[in-house]
């Protein structure tokens, strides 16, 4: 495979001035005309070549400024076409014919239940016509599409639609002015037949948007959410960012076959249903709040990706990272900020610190890649957001703000790489530029989770703590690992409570560091007594932390400490610590495993929690949501799944015990059973309930499938459904089968209930949902070519089901490698992105890792897709 490198860049030698663009849609195939001005650069030597790229096209003729040219005229390659009679410049015209009914890879032009739409980034462009398809070369774009006019009602693409008109043998045309210069990768199509929300938005200087969602007839009542998300994000964007939207109108569409969550292309994004569709009666909060935060990442990306867009994909996280953080804080300040932060710090934790551990571990900014469509990763976009949010914590909110602005200013209209946005960090904050983006970089080029080791000694007679942290990088940094600049939020919690202590003279509850060097002291005065840190507060950095806690420390910090993400953090550490000693008292065949044990953290819960559910309600559910198979085999050196699901039940246990009573308060209320609303207090209460329903299933469960029969009868969303469901079949309720009858002949019209309905069966944390998922692929309903149908029955067992998934024989990998096997002849990306789950391997038994091995090696040795093939290997 052709590996690319960052080191190679090269500016290209024509930029493109403008691009015209004529699509007939027809019925078995589809001709695109393209009229490309070209201009050579005035950095490109004399002898430049017109380099383009085309992938999978059908050339029917190729014209250089009015003059045919022939097949001896160019060389065609692989991906490459070059031209070398393109001299000072002109105007390239080509035909070329593809099929998008055949396009199953979704990439590219493709057409799917009569829909025709479109997916570029990153390099899906070429597969829809010649060009120059790379980020950097940015045009004005004029496409008409003709198509007919009763199967494809509606014509849209980037931009202002300027004119269209009725054609022959019942065809009609349309014609889309894009004026803001965009790279290949932002150019967006769709013809089809679809029904249209429309509502508007007054920008910040007085200009009136018409705003836009299109979804199949059917869904058209399942789409106001997403108009208020929009709404609000367009405006946060402005207050927070000041940045104002640019074009007349913002149009979203629904598309059930789609890739991923969604794309920004400009003012026309195309939405995967499960990220726009969202009603109260189908959609639980969970997918409320995808749907704002993905409605509100796209529309974020007008300026950060679309204005400013990247040089080379190696820059991907200036894009992806930064929009990320955007689209956090937008989230924070929507509902509620604490539960926003530990559901992101748990989520990068889980699965980004696992990523950054394995064989797929990259940096940020990664030097090589084979195929880009494999580095949309959690490093990318979870990691780089986390080194915005460092700036941000490290330049203060305006600080930050003045170096976005400065961003957003210089590089508008242009490709930019990681450099030029810590340069305007440091520039717009007076800072030395040179210094600081080199020492931020590294952050973006060091792959691997740094280690912070906390050291302290409290000097009783002169009050005063040192504090000594240590930083080290992780061994997947290739060349040597630099320190890094790590911010950390600290404070100090006493015996009463939160106590206010002096560093360098100012006195304070709370205090920011910055560890730069490999080992650092701070001396903190006045401290009337010996402290339990409160460190790295909201997760300041994205670092492990060593330190030499006891259960008494944790419990404390569970207790007393003021900053709630802190309070979660310490319970997740001590159930972290908990059921870790426990699974290895299993592993060695320790009798007194069998015994009950003192648990700490059943007893800080105990005394916090009936007055925690009352007050924070959100915050006790997270801290009965004891952390996940998949966080705890990040923590350990070899990962025994029975030994830690049996070691996790039995903490989980432990703590819910003592806590009877004050589940059946929590259940009292039912709050379940209100009608929906959408704010962060109802989604608490909501989510209290379901955790206790949870716990209850664990203590009695007969009382626990009476609440959720009841709720499943009386349920007035989908939020209360789902959650009895999910009850009665992962906890093998009476009752369950039938419940899983009568919600499928109920929603079996709704393509994503039913996705949650084969999500809820392949997730059943049993090894027996091995059959089941067997089954399910073979069900009538099952459809191996939407991707969402893939992931909630494949994407589930394999990454959401550790039980079943590691079944000790191996099956649960031979399912998976067969099926993936089948994916990738159609869709590379969703197969690829599937294979991950393999990602685990080294960190497994001999037995199991042969059984792997064993998959792995019978795959590559067939035939695969570049991107599957690179994941695997
Ligand atoms: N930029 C797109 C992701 C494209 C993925 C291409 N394989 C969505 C987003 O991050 O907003
Ligand atoms: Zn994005």
């Amino acid at each position: 495979a052709k590996i690319i490198y960052l080191k190679d860049y090269q500016a290209p030698h024509y930029t493109l001035e403008h691009t015209e663009l004529h699509f007939e849609l027809l019925g078995d195939y589809t001709e695109v005309s393209a009229e490309l001005r070209f201009k050579r650069a005035l950095t490109a030597p004399k002898e430049a070549v017109l380099t383009l790229l085309g992938a999978d096209l059908e050339l029917l003729s190729v014209a250089w400024s009015g003059q045919l040219l022939s097949a001896n005229d160019w060389q065609w390659q692989d991906e490459k076409w070059q031209f070398a009679g393109a001299g000072e410049g002109g105007v390239l015209s080509t035909k070329v014919r593809i099929y998008p009914d055949q396009n199953l890879a979704l990439e590219g032009l493709y057409r799917s239940h009569g829909l025709y739409c479109t997916q570029c980034e990153a390099e899906g462009f070429r597969k829809i016509t010649l060009y120059p398809d790379r980020p950097d070369v940015l045009s004005t774009f004029r496409t008409t599409i003709v198509a007919d006019k009763a199967s494809c009602p509606v014509l849209l693409s980037n931009g202002n639609c300027v004119a269209t008109g009725d054609s022959e043998n019942g065809r009609h045309w349309a014609t889309w002015e894009d004026p803001h210069p965009k790279p290949s990768y932002l150019f967006a199509l769709v013809a089809g037949d679809l029904a249209v929300l429309r509502d508007s938005f007054t920008t910040v200087s007085g200009r009136e948007v018409a705003l836009e969602i299109y979804t199949a007839e059917v869904d058209q009542d399942k789409c106001d959410h997403a108009m208020r998300s929009l709404q609000a994000a367009m405006r946060w964007d402005e207050e927070r960012y000041g940045c104002e939207y640019d074009l007349d109108r913002y149009m979203i569409v629904a598309v059930s076959h789609f890739n991923m969550g969604a794309m920004e292309n400009k003012g026309l994004n195309v939405f995967n249903t499960s990220c726009v569709l969202a009603h109260p009666a189908t959609t639980t909060d969970a997918g409320f709040q995808r749907v704002e935060a993905v409605v509100a990442h796209e529309y974020f990306h007008n300026w950060s990706g679309n204005r400013v867009t990247c040089r080379d994909w190696f820059q991907l996280c200036l894009k992806e990272g930064f929009t990320v953080f955007r689209d956090q804080q937008f989230s924070a300040d929507q509902l509620s900020a604490v539960v926003q932060r530990l559901e992101d710090v748990a989520f990068l934790q889980t699965h980004q610190f696992a990523e950054d551990a394995g064989p797929l571990a990259h940096a940020v900014r990664p030097e090589s890649f084979v195929e880009i469509n494999n580095f949309y990763t959690l490093t990318i976009y979870e990691k780089g957001a986390e080194i915005a949010r460092m700036l941000h914590t490290f330049l203060g909110a305006d600080g930050f703000r003045r170096g976005s602005d400065h961003y957003f200013k210089t590089y508008d209209g242009q490709a930019a790489i990681v450099e030029d946005f810590l340069n305007s960090m440091a520039v717009a904050n007076g800072l030395d530029a040179g210094a600081f983006v080199s020492q931020w970089l590294r952050w973006y080029r060091q792959p691997g989770t740094p280690v912070v080791s906390v050291n302290s000694v409290w000097q009783k007679d002169i009050q005063r703590l040192t504090l000594t942290l240590t930083q080290t990088q992780s061994s997947k940094s290739s060349s040597t690992p630099e320190s890094l600049p790590i911010p950390v939020r600290l404070g100090f919690i006493g015996k009463e409570g939160e106590l206010s202590t002096s560093l360098n003279g100012v006195t304070a509850n709370e205090h920011l560091l910055v560890l730069e060097q490999a080992e650092q002291s701070w001396q903190f005065d006045d401290v009337s007594q010996v402290p339990v840190l409160s460190l790295f507060r909201d997760f300041s950095a994205p670092v492990r932390v060593k330190a030499e806690f006891g259960d008494a420390d944790l419990a404390q910090l569970i207790r007393l400490d003021s900053n709630s993400f802190n309070r979660w953090s310490a319970s997740y550490a001590l159930a972290t610590r908990e059921i870790l000693a426990l699974a290895e008292q299993y592993r060695s065949g320790d009798l007194r495993a069998h015994q009950p044990q003192e648990s700490a953290l059943a007893a800080a819960i105990a005394e916090v929690w009936s007055e925690l559910a009352a007050s924070d309600p959100a915050l006790a559910a997270k801290m009965l949501q004891l952390p996940s198979l998949a966080y705890l085999s990040d923590q350990v050196a070899c990962y025994d799944p029975e030994a830690l699901q049996r070691a996790r039940e039995s903490v989980l246990l432990q703590v819910i015990a003592p806590l009877q009573s004050a589940l059946g308060t929590v259940l009292a209320k039912q709050e379940m059973l209100k009608p929906y609303v959408y704010s962060a207090q109802a989604i608490a209460a909501r989510s209290v309930e379901a955790v206790a329903l949870d716990g209850l299933a664990r203590l009695q469960s007969g009382a626990a499938a009476a609440i959720a029969q009841h709720w499943l009868k009386e349920a007035p969303h989908m939020s209360a459904e789902q959650a009895a469901l999910t009850t009665l079949v992962h906890h093998q309720l009476p009752g369950a089968d039938d419940a899983l009858q009568a919600f499928y002949a109920r929603w079996k019209h709704e393509p994503l209930v039913l996705d949650q309905w084969f999500a809820t069966q392949a997730s059943a944390p049993q090894a027996e949902t091995r059959e089941r998922v067997e089954a399910l692929l073979a069900h009538s309903d099952f459809d191996a070519t939407v991707p969402n149908r893939v992931r909630a029955v494949i994407g589930q067992f394999a990454n959401n089901n550790p039980v079943a998934f590691h079944d000790a024989e191996g099956r649960g990998y031979g399912l998976i490698a067969k099926q993936l096997l089948a994916i990738d002849a159609r869709n590379p990306q969703l197969a690829s992105r599937l294979a991950g789950a393999f990602g685990i391997w080294q960190k497994l038994d001999e037995s199991r890792q042969a059984h792997i091995l064993r998959e792995l090696d019978g795959l590559l040795s067939g035939d695969l897709s570049s991107d599957t093939r690179e994941t695997l290997s």
